[in-house]
C-alpha cells in the first residue's frame, strides 16, 4: 500500500487524499439538538462522521441514533426521483416522472379541487421535521385553505398550551441558578441528551433533584435525590395533593400569590380537600415520600419544573395534569424569578436560544377568514383558542366522514400514518382522499399510498439556519449534493408556490431570503452567518429581569397568572377551569390487566426513521417490550420470548425484554415498527378533551406467551 492508498484507508482529510471536511448537522431527532457533524467527504459522498469539536449543542459528540447518520442518508429505500402511482394504492408499482410533471399535475388538482369543493378542502401537512413549516403553513394560507397541521398535534404543544393557559406564555426552566429540579418524568439520557447533561451538571454543583416516573430511568440512578414512582396517568393527582400539603402547611408564597395569582382560593380549597393516603393508594407513591416532596418543594428556592415533551401529555389527561405540575412554581413563586422558570418567546422553531424571530408570525401573516372552522378546532376548543393549526387526531375521521366539510387532498411532507392512535384508521382515510402527495426521503409503507411522491433531501444536502440555546445561530450550507434529483422541501415550496399562480414574494424569492426576513432586527445577517461558518453568538438578546413579565400584565384574560382559567371557563361546559384530575381513559381490567404505554423512547431508534438501519437495529434487533421480571416470571417469560400484547383492538407479536426498570403490572412498547405496529393497539378516540392529544400511554393490554410454531 502507498503512503498515499494508506492516507485514504484512514480517512485523512488533504488535498492530496481528496478529503474534506464540511460543517453539517444532524437532524435525526428533535431540534431542541439537531448537533453540529463535520462530514468527511470524498467525491460526492460522506465516508465518515464526527461530532463538531466546540459545536455549542453537542461539544463533538454524537448520540447512538446520530453515529448513524451515514447509513440513514444512504438508506437504501432513499427516493431518487418524483414518482407517479401506477398500481394499487399501497402497492409497489410507481413510475418515475419529471418535476415538471410532478407539480403540473399537483398545481391542476388542488386548484381544481379549490374551484368544486373549495379551498379548504386541501389540507398541508408536516410530519416530524420543522424547518421549513413557517414557510408551509404561509403557502397553505396563501392558497386560501385554512387547513395546515403537523406531528405537533401529538408532540410537545399540549405542554405549551398548558403554560399558555395560566400564564399567557411557554416558560423554560432557570436551571443554572435553581436549587431544586423537579423533573416530572425524565428519560432524557433516551430523548434529549442535551436535556440529560443539564441534569448531570445541575447534580454535579448540589443542585436537588426529584423525579417523577413510573420507571428506573437513567436519570433517577444517577441524578435523583427522591424519586416518586407513580403509577402513569395519576400524576395530576399527586400534583395537585403536593400543591395541597404546601399550602396547609404555609408553604406557599402568600406575597406573591396575593399580588399575581387569578383563582387561589377556589384552587386551594380543591387542593386541600384531597387526602394523602388516597392519594397515596390512587398513585403507589408512599405517603411519606408525597411528604417529602411537598417539604422540598415547599422550602428550597429557587426550583425549575420541567416536564418531558412527550409522555405526562400522551395520556387523556395530559394538558390538565400539566397544568396542576406547573401550577407548583405558580404557588412557591418561582415562576418569572431567577432559578425557577421563566417566560418564553420563541425563537425560530419553537427554541429557547433567547433572540426574537419573526417566523410564527411569518406563518400566520396571511390565514384566511374562516380560521375557526380548521379541522380539531370546535372537537378541541382550548386547542382552538390558542394553537394556529389544525388538530390532526381530528384529521382522519372528518377525511372519513366528510363532516363538517369534505376533505379531498392532502399534501403531506413526511407523513407517517403509523404515529396516529389506531393507525390503520388514519390509513384508510389516507386511501380515501381524491389525491395524496407525500414529501419524503424514503419510500415508506405511507409514501406508497399517495398519487404523487416527491423526493425530498437530508440535512446533508440543503442549506438551513439553525439557533442554538445561549445565543446562538448558524447557517449551515450543503455538504453533498442532493441524491438523485431530491430538492429540499423549502425549494419544493418555493416552487409550488409559482406554479399554484400564488403571488407570495417572500415564497417566490426562497428559503433563504425567508430567513433574512425573519431575523430581521437580530443584528446579523445571513450572509455573515454563512460567512462564519461556525455558530454565531447573536448580538440582540432578549432581556430579564426578575418578575418583569408578570410585573406588566399576562397575556391572559384576567392578565394574571391564573390557577383558575379564564379561557377555560369561556369554552362552555364540560370542561374544568381548574387543573383537576380526572383519571385516563384506559383501567386495567381481568381481562387486560397491563397499562400498555405506548411509544416511551429507546436509545437506538426514533420514530420510523432508524428501524431500517442495521447499526441502529443491532442494539435491539426485534420488536421488545420492556416487563417487569415479577410479571415475566409469573407469566413463564425469558428475555427473548416470543409474547403477544393484545386487546380489544388487535394484537401483536413481539419479544420480551424482562428489566428492573419497569414496575409491576406496566407493559412498554415502542412505536413505528412496520411489523409490530403497537399503535394498532390505540383507541383512536382516546383523547384528552382540551387539547385533543392521543392516549398513547392510556391504554391496556393483555400479555400472552407465543408458543413454538404458534404465529400471531
Ligand atoms: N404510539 C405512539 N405513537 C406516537 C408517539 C408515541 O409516543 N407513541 N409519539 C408521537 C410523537 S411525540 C411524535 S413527534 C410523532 C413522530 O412523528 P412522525 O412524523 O411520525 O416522525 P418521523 O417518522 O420521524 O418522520 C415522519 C416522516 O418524515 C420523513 N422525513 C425525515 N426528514 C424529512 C425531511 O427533511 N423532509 C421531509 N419531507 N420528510 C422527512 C421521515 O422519513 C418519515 O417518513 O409520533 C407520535 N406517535
Ligand atoms: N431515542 C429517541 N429519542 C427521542 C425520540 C425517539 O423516538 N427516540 N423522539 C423525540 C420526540 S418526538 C419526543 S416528543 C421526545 C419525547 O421525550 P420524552 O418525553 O423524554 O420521552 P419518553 O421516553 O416518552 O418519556 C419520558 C419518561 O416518561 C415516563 N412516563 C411515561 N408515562 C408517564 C406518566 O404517566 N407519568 C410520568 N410521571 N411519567 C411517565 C417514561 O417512563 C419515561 O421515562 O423524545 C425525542 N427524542
Ligand atoms: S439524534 Fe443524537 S446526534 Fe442527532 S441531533 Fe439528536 S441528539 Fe444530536
Ligand atoms: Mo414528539
Amino acid at each position: 500500500m502507498t503512503e498515499l492508498e494508506r492516507k485514504i484507508k484512514a480517512k485523512i482529510p488533504g488535498e492530496d487524499t481528496g478529503i474534506s471536511i464540511k460543517k453539517t448537522m444532524c437532524d435525526i431527532c428533535t431540534p431542541l439538538c439537531h448537533c453540529g457533524i463535520d462530514a468527511y467527504v470524498k467525491d460526492g459522498e460522506v465516508i465518515k462522521i464526527e461530532g463538531t469539536a466546540g459545536h455549542p449543542m453537542n461539544g463533538g459528540v454524537l448520540c447512538t441514533k446520530g453515529a448513524n447518520n451515514r447509513a440513514y442518508i444512504y438508506r437504501e429505500d432513499r427516493i431518487k426521483t418524483p414518482l407517479r402511482r401506477t398500481g394499487e394504492r399501497g402497492g409497489e408499482s410507481f413510475e418515475p416522472i419529471t418535476w415538471d410533471e410532478a407539480y403540473s399535475e399537483i398545481a391542476a388538482k388542488l386548484l381544481g379541487t379549490k374551484r368544486t369543493y373549495g379551498a379548504n378542502s386541501v389540507v398541508f401537512y408536516s410530519g416530524y421535521d420543522k424547518w421549513y413549516r413557517f414557510m408551509l403553513q404561509r403557502l397553505a394560507f396563501d392558497f386560501g385553505t385554512i387547513n395546515y397541521g403537523a406531528e405537533s398535534s401529538t408532540c410537545f404543544t399540549a405542554n405549551r398550551m398548558a403554560w399558555m393557559t395560566m400564564t399567557g406564555k411557554f416558560a423554560r426552566p432557570d436551571m443554572p441558578n435553581a436549587q431544586l429540579y423537579l423533573a416530572w418524568s425524565s428519560a432524557t439520557h433516551y430523548s434529549r441528551f442535551n436535556v440529560a447533561n443539564n441534569i448531570d451538571n445541575f447534580k454535579r454543583r448540589g443542585g436537588k433533584v426529584i423525579i417523577v416516573d413510573p420507571r428506573i430511568t437513567p436519570a433517577v440512578q444517577r441524578c435523583a435525590d427522591l424519586h416518586l414512582r407513580v403509577k402513569p396517568g395519576t400524576d395530576g393527582l399527586l400534583a395537585n395533593c403536593i400543591a395541597g400539603l404546601i399550602i396547609k402547611k404555609g408553604l406557599h408564597d402568600a406575597e406573591y400569590i396575593e399580588k399575581y395569582v387569578h383563582g387561589f382560593e377556589e384552587y386551594a380549597q380543591y387542593v386541600c380537600s384531597l387526602d394523602i393516603a388516597e392519594v397515596s393508594r390512587v398513585t403507589t407513591v408512599p405517603q411519606e415520600l408525597i411528604e417529602r416532596a411537598a417539604e422540598m418543594i415547599g422550602t428550597t428556592k429557587p426550583m425549575s419544573v420541567e416536564n418531558s415533551p412527550g409522555s405526562l401529555i400522551h395520556q387523556t389527561n395530559g394538558y390538565q395534569t400539566a397544568r396542576a405540575v406547573f401550577a407548583l412554581s405558580v404557588i412557591t413563586g418561582n415562576y418569572n424569578n431567577v432559578g425557577g422558570n421563566l417566560p418564553l418567546d420563541f425563537t425560530f422553531c419553537e427554541q429557547g436560544a433567547g433572540f426574537k424571530t419573526s417566523d410564527e408570525q411569518f406563518a400566520v401573516e396571511t390565514m384566511p377568514s374562516g380560521y375557526e372552522n380548521r379541522v380539531g378546532a370546535a372537537r378541541f376548543p382550548v386547542w382552538g383558542k390558542l394553537i394556529t393549526q389544525i388538530q390532526c387526531t381530528d384529521l382522519a375521521r372528518q377525511i372519513l366522514e366528510g363532516e363538517p366539510y369534505p376533505l379531498k387532498c392532502l399534501v403531506a411532507h413526511g407523513m407517517n400514518y403509523r404515529m396516529f392512535p389506531d393507525s390503520g384508521y388514519m390509513r384508510r382515510a389516507i386511501e380515501k382522499l381524491d389525491f395524496f402527495v407525500d414529501i419524503d426521503l424514503f419510500m415508506t409503507d405511507t409514501a406508497r399510498l399517495a398519487d404523487i411522491v416527491l423526493p425530498a433531501c437530508s440535512s446533508f444536502e440543503r442549506e438551513e439556519f439553525k439557533v442554538y440555546p445561549g445565543g446562538f445561530a448558524r447557517y449551515y450550507m450543503p455538504a453533498i449534493e442532493p441524491l438523485g434529483e431530491a430538492r429540499n422541501d423549502a425549494r419544493i415550496i418555493q416552487e409550488l408556490c409559482a406554479r399554484l399562480g400564488i403571488e407570495d414574494e417572500y415564497l417566490l424569492s426562497g428559503y433563504r431570503k425567508c430567513i433574512e426576513h425573519v431575523i430581521e432586527g437580530c443584528g446579523v445577517t445571513v450572509d455573515e452567518l454563512i460567512a462564519a461558518d461556525a455558530p454565531v453568538k447573536v448580538p440582540n438578546m432578549m432581556k430579564f429581569t426578575p418578575r418583569g413579565y408578570i410585573d406588566h400584565g399576562c397575556a391572559t384574560p384576567s392578565g394574571k397568572l391564573e390557577l383558575y382559567s379564564e379561557l377555560i371557563a369561556s369554552c362552555g361546559a364540560g370542561l374544568e377551569p381548574l387543573p383537576k384530575y380526572y383519571p385516563p381513559s384506559a383501567r386495567p381490567s381481568e381481562e387486560f390487566p397491563f397499562i400498555l404505554l405506548t411509544g416511551v423512547r429507546v436509545a437506538n431508534v426514533i420514530h420510523t426513521r432508524l428501524h431500517g438501519v442495521s447499526w441502529a437495529r443491532a442494539l435491539r434487533p426485534y420488536p421488545a417490550a420492556d416487563i417487569s421480571p415479577e410479571d415475566a416470571e409469573r407469566l413463564g417469560i425469558s428475555a427473548g420470548d416470543k409474547i403477544c400484547l393484545y386487546n380489544e383492538h388487535g394484537e401483536i407479536e413481539v419479544r420480551a425484554n424482562p428489566t428492573a426498570a419497569v414496575a409491576a403490572g406496566q407493559v412498554f412498547m415502542f412505536h413505528d415498527y412496520s411489523e409490530a405496529d403497537v399503535s394498532r393497539l390505540l383507541d383512536r378516540n382516546a383523547l384528552d378533551a382540551y387539547s385533543g392529544f392521543p392516549g398513547y400511554k392510556s391504554a391496556v393490554c393483555g400479555i400472552r406467551k407465543v408458543e413454538e410454531g404458534e404465529s400471531v
